[in-house]
């Protein structure tokens, strides 16, 4: 096992997702954290002609786009840097109105630690319950093991700094945190903050004295996070999060990398269209590096490809086969198990109904072909076959259809079984802003070769 390192670094890096409901302060936690570690950096109080309210003053470091501004709220995933003594952060700001639930899915990708940041008001408990919930489920599945949960706006004057409602918000959240999945040991910290004031985030605040510590960062710097080093080895793959065209610089694809290691001048693939690049430069936290591994999230300059030919979700293989032959191969169905956490349908999950999948950064819109078989959920035992219905609670096998036509003859989504590539082999089922179930491939049908 070992730490992520960038080659020239000594320094470990570790990918932060801030996330919680709408307005508990999210970007404002982000942004100070983000000025407190790295103080050169200006708060801007205009964007061009446009005016920043004080208030959004630390919130603006992260949202970027006009209409946040505008509006106060987050819509898509932000990135920021920053550095401590022996860490490199990369922050994402995640946007917490459930609209926008799928750029949160998106922007925790490859996280390897969820900053939850919930209102010390109980928010996350009564109005946001559900989604706070979604949003801990596609964590859990997405792979983010560690939590870091700040109880935020403790200077708000119903609460002057006082510790009755932060107990109970900690353990209503807690509890929602391990019906979910997470490990006690994982919940790392329940810290109470003013993401405003700044209690706390660096420093042990003295206006809460009956709360020892640690503090926000204190938080992050023991959280420990080890890789296996024989996915070094392995053929390259990386999960596209966003696509840029960069003056000077050309198609950039920005990503997780799942497995193996990247370097400059080698030969990639796009699974969904078969094109091929070859790797002029790597980045990471601004910084030219030689070396991409397994864990890091990286940007890679890309040649002989525009920025139209890629997509956030598509997924970037090694070329390996003899010759360096490319096999596109278009799935045309799955088989997975799904257990159903919600049924927003009036008359149960049927067939042939249309859902959103998120497979790692991708969201695709498919139909649920048939029902197999409805399983106990704990023993897998099977209970009925060709269920007609199923309802919250049930596990399901069945299949899934994915879209046929897509534009430049695209494969809508690059998947394995979950046995074989358990990143890119667990999906969450999803209807507009709400999750109805949890998947894991367990075949994929290919057609028949001429
Ligand atoms: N009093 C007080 N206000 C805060 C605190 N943290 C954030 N706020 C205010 O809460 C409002 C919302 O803050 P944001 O940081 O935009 O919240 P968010 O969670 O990022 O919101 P979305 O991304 O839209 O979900 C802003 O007006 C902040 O100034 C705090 O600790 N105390
Ligand atoms: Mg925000």
């Amino acid at each position: 096992m070992e730490t992520l390192q960038g080659a020239a670094s000594t320094h470990r890096y570790l990918n932060v997702a801030f996330v919680g409901e709408h307005a508990s302060g999210k970007s404002t936690v982000a942004g100070h954290l983000m000025k407190l570690l790295s103080p050169s950096i200006r708060l801007k109080s205009t964007f061009g002609d446009d005016k920043v309210s004080q208030k959004f003053i630390y919130a603006a470091l992260f949202d970027k786009l006009r209409t946040e501004r505008e509006q106060g709220l987050t819509i898509t995933f932000h990135e920021g840097y920053a550095q401590s003594d022996k860490t490199k952060f990369q922050f994402t700001d995640c946007p917490g109105y459930p609209k926008y639930f799928k750029n949160l899915i998106r922007g925790i990708q490859g996280a390897q630690v969820a900053v939850f940041v919930i209102d010390v008001n109980g928010a996350c408990l009564e109005e946001y319950k559900d989604y706070v919930q979604d949003q801990l489920i596609a964590c859990f599945h997405g792979g983010v093991r560690n939590l870091v949960v700040c109880v935020n706006r403790m200077d708000h004057r119903d609460v002057n700094w006082q510790r009755e409602q932060y107990d109970e918000v900690a353990k209503g959240f807690k509890e929602m945190a391990l019906k979910v999945g997470f490990k006690d040991d994982k919940i790392k910290a329940i810290i109470p903050i003013s993401g405003w004031e700044g209690d706390n985030l660096t420093k042990i605040s003295d206006r809460m004295k009956w709360y020892e510590g640690p503090t926000l960062l204190q938080a992050l710097e023991q959280i420990e996070v080890n890789f296996p080093k024989e996915q070094n080895e392995k053929p390259f793959i990386m999960a596209i999060k966003a696509r840029h065209k960069i003056g000077g610089i050309g198609t950039v694809a920005c990503g997780v990398v799942l497995q193996g290691t990247v370097r400059p001048d080698m030969e990639l693939y796009i699974e969904a269209n078969g094109l091929r690049t070859v790797v002029r430069t790597i980045e990471a936290h601004y910084e030219s590096i030689q070396e991409g591994k397994p864990g890091m999230s990286i940007g890679l300059a890309l040649k002989n490809i525009s920025r139209n030919d890629l997509r956030a979700g598509d997924v970037l293989t090694e070329i390996t086969g003899p010759g360096g032959k490319v096999i596109q191969r278009r799935a045309l169905s799955i088989t997975a198990t799904v257990v159903v956490v919600r049924n927003p349908f009036k008359n149960g999950i049927k067939k042939g109904i249309c859902v959103i999948t998120d497979l790692h950064t991708n969201h695709s819109a498919v139909k649920l072909e048939q029902l197999l078989e409805k399983r106990d959920k704990r023993s897998g035992k099977r209970i009925q076959a060709d269920p007609e219905k199923v309802e919250t609670g049930d596990a399901l096998t069945c299949t899934i259809t994915l879209p046929k036509t897509f534009s430049y003859n695209r494969t809508p989504f690059q998947c394995k079984t979950f046995k074989e590539f358990p990143s890119l082999g667990r999906f969450l089922v999803r209807d507009s802003a709400q999750i109805i179930g949890v998947g894991i491939i367990n075949q994929i049908q290919y057609p028949q070769p001429r």
